[in-house]
C-alpha cells in the first residue's frame, strides 16, 4: 500500500536509507538516528530485499510515527531508490532531504552539523558528509580502497572541474530548492554514478555546495551491493559528462547560476 501523502511536514528534514538486504543493520542504524537526531523523519526505501528487511522497517513505522517505508518490487540500484524518495518527501512538502545508507557507515552524530551548514546559507543547495576534507576520513578501510576512493575524487574533480573532495560521498543533504531542480529528466543510475551526477547538475545548476567533515566506518554487518559494473559505470559518466560539459558554450554554466541566483531572491 504507497504511504498517504501530508502535508504536516513543511520545513521539516527526510533522512532516507535505501534498503537492499539490510537485515542485520537497519534496527540498530535506524534507532540510532532518530536518537541521535530529535527533529527528522525515516524513509526507509526497500527494492524487495529477500531477507525480511523491509518486513523490519514496517515494524519500525507501526512502532515509531517518524518512521516511513516505500516499498519497491525489486532491485533496482541506489540512484532509482533515491529518485522514489526524493519524489516522496517532496510530495509531503519536506524542505530538505538527507541520504544516508543503512549499513552504519555514516555516524548519525555528523547530521546535525551538516544540517546546521545547509540552514546557515540559502545559496547551498547542498552539504556532502565528507572523507576527503580536513578532520574527516574512512577508518578501517584498507589502504587500497582508501586510495581507490582518493584517486576516483582527483579523476572525476580534473575531469569535471569542480570543486569538490568527496564527488562520490553518500551521506549529503539538499534542500527541497535544488531537488526540484535536478532530479527533473535524471534516471539515476546505479551507484557512484548517481552521487557524481547530482553533484554536478547541483552545481551547474547554479547551487553553491559545501563540504563537513565524516569519519566513515566500514559496515561491520551484511555485504557490499558495489560491484565492480558500478565503478565502470561511474568512470564512463565522468569521462561523458568531462567531455560535454568541455563543449558546452562558454559561459553557459555561469548563465545557468546567475538564473538561478535570480529565482532564489
Ligand atoms: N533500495 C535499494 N538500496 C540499495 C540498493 N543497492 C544498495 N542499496 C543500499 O544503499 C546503501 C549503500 O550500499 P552499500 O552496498 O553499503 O555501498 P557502499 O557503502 O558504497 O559499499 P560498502 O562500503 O561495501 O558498504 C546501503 O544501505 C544498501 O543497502 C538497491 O538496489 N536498492
Ligand atoms: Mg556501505
Amino acid at each position: 500500500m504507497p504511504p498517504t501523502d501530508r502535508v504536516t511536514h513543511r520545513g521539516a528534514t527526510l533522512v532516507i536509507m535505501p534498503t537492499y538486504v539490510e537485515a542485520e543493520n537497519l534496527e540498530r542504524v535506524a534507532a540510532a538516528l532518530l536518537a541521535e537526531v530529535a527533529d527528522v523523519d525515516l524513509l526507509v526505501v526497500d527494492d524487495a530485499s529477500p531477507d525480511g528487511t523491509g518486513d523490519i522497517a514496517d515494524r519500525l513505522a507501526r512502532d515509531n510515527p517518524r518512521v516511513h517505508v516505500l516499498h519497491r518490487a525489486a532491485k533496482q540500484g541506489l540512484g532509482p531508490a533515491y529518485l522514489a524518495g526524493f519524489d516522496w518527501g517532496t510530495r509531503n512538502r519536506y524542505e530538505v532531504m538527507v541520504e544516508m545508507d543503512a549499513d552504519g557507515s555514516h555516524p548519525p552524530s555528523a547530521l546535525p552539523h551538516i544540517l546546521a551548514t545547509l540552514a546557515a546559507d540559502p545559496r547551498l543547495g547542498l552539504v556532502i558528509g565528507s572523507r576527503w576534507v580536513h578532520g574527516g576520513g574512512a577508518v578501517d578501510w584498507p589502504r587500497s580502497r582508501r586510495w581507490l576512493s582518493r584517486a576516483a575524487n582527483v579523476y572525476a574533480r580534473l575531469a569535471l572541474r569542480i570543486p569538490v573532495r568527496d564527488i562520490t560521498a553518500g551521506y549529503r543533504a539538499y534542500s527541497a530548492a535544488a531537488l526540484a531542480r535536478i532530479t527533473e529528466h535524471q534516471t539515476g543510475s546505479r551507484g557512484y554514478g548517481f552521487q557524481i551526477d547530482m553533484t554536478v547538475r547541483t552545481h551547474d545548476a547554479g547551487f553553491g555546495i559545501a563540504e563537513v567533515p565524516i569519519v566513515f566506518r566500514d559496515r561491520t554487518a551484511g555485504s557490499s551491493k558495489i560491484t565492480k559494473g558500478i565503478v565502470v559505470e561511474a568512470m564512463l559518466r565522468v569521462a561523458g559528462s568531462g567531455i560535454a560539459r568541455t563543449f558546452r558554450p562558454r559561459g553557459a554554466n555561469q548563465r545557468q547560476r546567475a538564473l538561478a541566483a535570480d529565482k532564489s531572491s
